[in-house]
């Protein structure tokens, strides 16, 4: 009997800074909130296995978060290279974070063209204070051909299902070698 298949699929997490892309990574790969978490200098850089038995598989998510600053604009190169798929988050109590996805779109098209995009609304836990409808976040979604999910890193709402989605997608366009119509 061998052992499972292995696969690496990098998947880069882009959106403007705050709007919570470490605590997504973090609580999908530790299931921890604001644990001590050093502030992304750079590029923060985290692993999830996923076995799949059944399918005698084993992939290893290499998930990336950048950090915003403008002064880290060196390391984006190497930070896309090899991407597999992008995850742009934006804060839905922050309309700015909202516009800003469409910048961070072009700068993934520049880098990592084609690939697999999931949109996230993250904070959906701050009821009071949300200002992007999710009927806006649908239709930027559709706009970008993206998957869309509202998020909170804080409450562990919704972070799993997303990563499971880009984890399939990626299965059927890496292993099964569907087509990627999108
Ligand atoms: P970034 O990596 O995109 O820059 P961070 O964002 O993960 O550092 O998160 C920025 C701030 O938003 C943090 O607060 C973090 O705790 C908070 N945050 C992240 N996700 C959520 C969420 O789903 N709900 C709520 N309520 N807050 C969230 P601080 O105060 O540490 O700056
Ligand atoms: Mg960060």
């Amino acid at each position: 009997m061998s052992g499972p298949k292995e696969y690496i699929f990098k998947v880069v997490v882009l959106g403007d800074g705050a709007v919570g892309k470490t605590s997504l990574v973090l609580q999908f790969t530790e299931r921890k909130f604001n644990e001590n978490y050093i502030m992304s200098i750079g590029a923060n850089f985290a692993i999830k296995m996923i076995n799949k038995p059944e399918e005698n598989l084993a992939i290893r998510l290499q998930i990336w978060d950048l950090a915003g600053q403008k002064h880290f604009q060196f390391v984006r190169p190497s930070f896309y290279r090899g991407a597999f798929a992008c995850i742009f988050v934006f804060d839905l109590t922050r309309r700015e974070s909202y516009e800003h996805v469409k910048n961070w779109v072009e700068e993934s098209e520049q880098y990592a063209p084609g690939v697999p995009r999931i949109l996230l609304g993250n904070k959906v836990d701050l009821i009071e204070e949300r200002v992007v409808s999710k009927t806006e976040g649908e239709a930027l979604a559709q706009e970008l051909r993206a998957s869309y999910y509202e998020t909170s890193a804080k409450e562990a709402k919704n972070v799993d299902i997303c990563f499971d989605d880009l984890n399939n997608q990626l299965m059927d366009i890496h292993i099964w070698k569907k087509p990627y119509s999108k």
